[in-house]
């Protein structure tokens, strides 16, 4: 028995050890963001992507209570096909402990498990941000509070389109979270290698965002860093294209009154049925992209450790 209060896979306690290069990657993308059994493809490859890059990938979850760091067996699988699974974040990780239930991590519940474990880098496809209305509706994803205070570096394809990009970036700002694009002068918008905005910074390779992450380690109070991905050119969905689902999508979820955590599933569902799929390939494909640069990162940091 250990006094920690989660469990790590053989595989992930292994590297973990030996400092080994480890990559923390998100389940709510698996439960919520996805459908089966796509969901479990893509879960599936990333790992292996992960490995074959040479890090050891460490995806997190609450199964009947108990905080995994790493899953292993059919554990995965069986995650993938939870209907009900609970989607924590913040304000709901402990109570699944405690409850003994089984959810998925959000970007914010995962940087509180990657850093727990002492994982430093974490992929995902797209961060939780500022919902368009939000002055009036106050949705404001619980991942960009977590950005600002947890010292974990997420590489995402941006922020989703469907959010408010300009006030997702004003309040990263306000909070002192770095964002970094990598190799690209333009903040990507998930789908949309071009968000129409600048990048705030810009590194163009992962030696370079480990070196940053390091200097940023050793300043005071540091937080999370934000690593943004562009999606590969020939995955992407221009943001014109784009712009016109997440119109019709918004307008769908306003008529039926769908608030809170349902909002960000429910319109990736709706953007999935409205491109006839072409998004969740799209989603497939940056998952991966980020999945190996952070495997790069992770690598860059082990070995200057
Ligand atoms: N992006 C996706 N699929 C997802 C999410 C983001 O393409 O499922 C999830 C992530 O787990 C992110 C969460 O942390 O949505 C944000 O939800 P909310 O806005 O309710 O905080
Ligand atoms: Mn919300």
């Amino acid at each position: 028995m250990s006094d920690r209060p989660y469990h790590c896979s053989a595989e992930v306690a292994e590297a973990l050890a030996q400092n080994l290069p480890v990559v923390a990657l998100e389940s709510t993308i698996v439960t919520h963001g996805m459908p089966w059994p796509q969901n479990l493809a893509m879960a599936r490859e990333v790992e292996a992507l992960v490995r074959a890059d040479g890090a050891t990938p460490a995806t997190i979850a609450v199964l009947d209570g108990v905080l995994h760091i790493g899953l292993e067996g059919n554990q995965l699988e069986r995650l993938a096909q939870t209907d009900d699974a609970m989607k924590l974040s913040r304000a709901d990780l402990a109570f699944a402990m405690a409850e003994g239930r089984t959810g998925a991590t959000t970007v914010a519940a995962t940087m509180i498990a990657a850093h727990m474990a002492g994982i430093p880098v974490f992929a995902t496809g797209g961060i939780g941000g500022v919902h368009r209305g939000a002055e009036l509706s106050f949705d404001i994803s619980a991942d960009l509070e977590e950005l600002a205070r947890t010292p974990v570096a997420v590489v995402c394809a941006g922020a989703k389109a469907i959010l408010d990009l300009p006030k997702t970036l004003e309040v990263l700002e306000t909070k002192g979270v770095p964002v970094v694009t990598h190799g690209a002068a333009a903040l990507p918008a998930f789908w949309s290698r071009d968000s129409g905005l600048a990048s705030p910074l810009r590194l163009d390779s992962a030696d370079a965002i480990a070196r940053f992450l390091i200097a940023r380690r050793d300043t005071p109070n540091s937080g999370g860093v934000l690593i943004a991905n562009p999606v590969p050119a020939a995955d992407e969905i221009p943001r014109d294209e784009m712009e016109r689902y997440i119109a019709d999508a918004l307008a769908a979820a306003e008529q039926k009154g769908v608030t809170g955590k349902d909002v960000t599933p429910y319109l990736l569902a709706k953007i999935f049925d409205l491109t006839e799929g072409r998004s969740l390939t799209a989603n497939i494909a940056l998952v991966k992209n980020n999945a190996r640069l952070a495997a790069a990162i992770a690598k860059a940091l082990a070995q200057s450790a």
